[in-house]
């Protein structure tokens, strides 16, 4: 290893968090860099679970640097409940450091965000409402607050004026709302200011650094392929950019630093918010593999709609992203199954296609083909080499490979870091 980026393959909650501390082990530096507290990675430490959405999962060992680069967005109130919550339970969080271009989440954003997706009524994103889009929006929009200028204490309150006295006028103008309240904003962020001062950092700047002296970085994607603003099943997207080539913009270096990019595939699919999703199952397996799998939203508690492995996505994927291997989690929810049913094209128009459509109309009409596998009964949690899974396990797995033309690095068949086996 030496600089490798993690991203979810599919929607989302692949089991990126997982396999980043599993990785984590042997990386010196673990960096954030797309994304916010929208994200929800869980981690299992002997058997403590560990949930987390704004600080890197490398956190949970004591030695690592971990980073939060300038692509992603920080709610300072969710960043000091999460830091409170791991120091609580005895977690080491002196070696966070956070990059001074990251973008602030305001209370008008959490706000907007809500109102956005009550307005859009049927149509809405099922976003996590935590403010990503409108911060995101902001940002574009070139009015947004940066880490640095949160604190600096001449800029912050300038700024905060300007925006407050815009906000307002919208939402005076659209409700009947007394608006957001200045001095009130004011100092609840200065008390965040404070905090976040010690640890605001030139991000890029560490990484180059650690990069020039030959140690490992791992960078940890949020979110998944899917729901990439650009390359995703837009609308139904997230507004930051979930796949590999973000990592070097969201860290602030060069495309050519990044070794290899690992995909983290679910041995199944699941997907969380509204959109398309081909191979979903509104069935009794459907209710069963949400049951094992314990498919619930990590921030938001809401049901994921759970569906058969779809290597079309994948294949899609593993082209916008360039990956070089997968790391297929999950595969033990499988167990038990008479027959497992694996995504290898759609039908359109009475023909197969393989490539992942833009128009969601077309999407939509796209009728998934299935190839069957017959299932395997034996508990697989257990094992740690590869030669020691079921042949019809291994069968479904050698299909993956085929379909989606990339090598599988790691199989995860559990929670802990054990529940794990390596096959390069
Ligand atoms: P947002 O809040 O603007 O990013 O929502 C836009 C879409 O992105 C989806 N999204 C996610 N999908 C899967 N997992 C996510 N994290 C949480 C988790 C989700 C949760 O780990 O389970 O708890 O509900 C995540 N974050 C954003 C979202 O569902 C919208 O489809
Ligand atoms: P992330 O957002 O990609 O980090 O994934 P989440 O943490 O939101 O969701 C993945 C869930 O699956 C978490 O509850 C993990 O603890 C769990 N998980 C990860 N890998 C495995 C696995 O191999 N088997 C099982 N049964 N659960 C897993
Ligand atoms: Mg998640």
């Amino acid at each position: 290893m030496s600089t490798v980026v993690i991203i979810g393959a599919q929607w989302g909650d692949e089991g990126k968090g997982k396999v980043t501390d599993f990785l984590a082990e042997k990386a010196d530096i673990i960096v954030r860099y797309q994304g916010g507290n929208n994200a929800g990675h869980t981690v299992v430490v002997d058997d403590a679970e560990f949930k987390l959405h704004l600080i890197p999962s490398g956190i949970l060992y004591p030695d690592k640097l971990c980073l939060i680069g300038n692509g992603v967005v920080i709610d300072p109130g969710v960043l000091k409940q999460e830091l409170d919550s791991l120091a609580e339970r005895r977690v080491p969080i002196g070696k966070l450091r956070i990059s001074q271009r990251a973008h602030v989440i305001m209370p008008y954003h959490r706000l907007m965000d809500a109102v956005e997706e009550e307005q859009k009524g049927d149509a809405k994103i099922g976003t996590t409402r935590r403010g990503i889009g409108p911060t995101y929006t902001d940002k574009a929009a070139r009015v947004g607050i940066r880490v640095v200028d949160l604190i600096d204490k001449e800029e912050f309150p300038k700024l905060l004026k300007q925006n407050i006295e815009r906000k307002n006028t919208v939402f005076e103008k659209l409700f009947d709302t007394r608006g957001f309240d200045y001095e009130e904003i004011l100092k609840e962020y200065q008390g965040y200011a404070e905090m976040l001062e010690p640890m605001a950092e030139d991000v890029s700047l560490l990484v180059h650094n650690a990069i020039k002296e030959g140690k490992n970085v791992l960078f940890e994607g949020a979110q998944g392929t899917l729901l990439d603003l650009d390359h995703g099943t837009y609308p139904y997207v997230t507004s930051s950019h979930p796949t590999a080539a973000a990592a070097a913009l969201g860290t602030g270096i060069g495309p050519t630093k990044i070794d290899r990019v690992l995909g983290i595939v679910k041995a199944y699919t699941t997907r969380v918010g509204e959109g398309p999703f081909p191979t979903e199952l509104l069935d009794e397996t459907g209710e069963e593999i949400r049951r094992k799998g314990h498919e619930f939203g990590t921030t938001t508690g809401r049901p994921r709609r759970c569906g058969w492995f779809d290597a079309v996505i994948v294949r899609y994927a593993a082209r916008i992203s360039g990956l070089d291997s997968l790391a297929i989690t999950k595969l033990d929810v499988l167990t038990g199954l008479p027959v497992i049913k694996l995504c290898s094209g759609y039908r359109y128009k009475g023909e197969i296609i393989r490539e992942f459509p833009a128009s969601l109309k077309e999407l939509a009409k796209c009728e998934p083909v299935y190839e069957e596998f017959p299932g395997w009964q034996e508990d697989i949690s257990q094992v740690t080499r590869y030669e020691d899974l079921p042949d019809n396990a291994k069968r479904y797995l050698e299909r993956i490979v085929e379909l989606t033309e990339v090598k599988i690095a790691l199989i995860s068949v559990g929670v802990k870091r054990s529940q794990t086996i390596i096959l390069e």
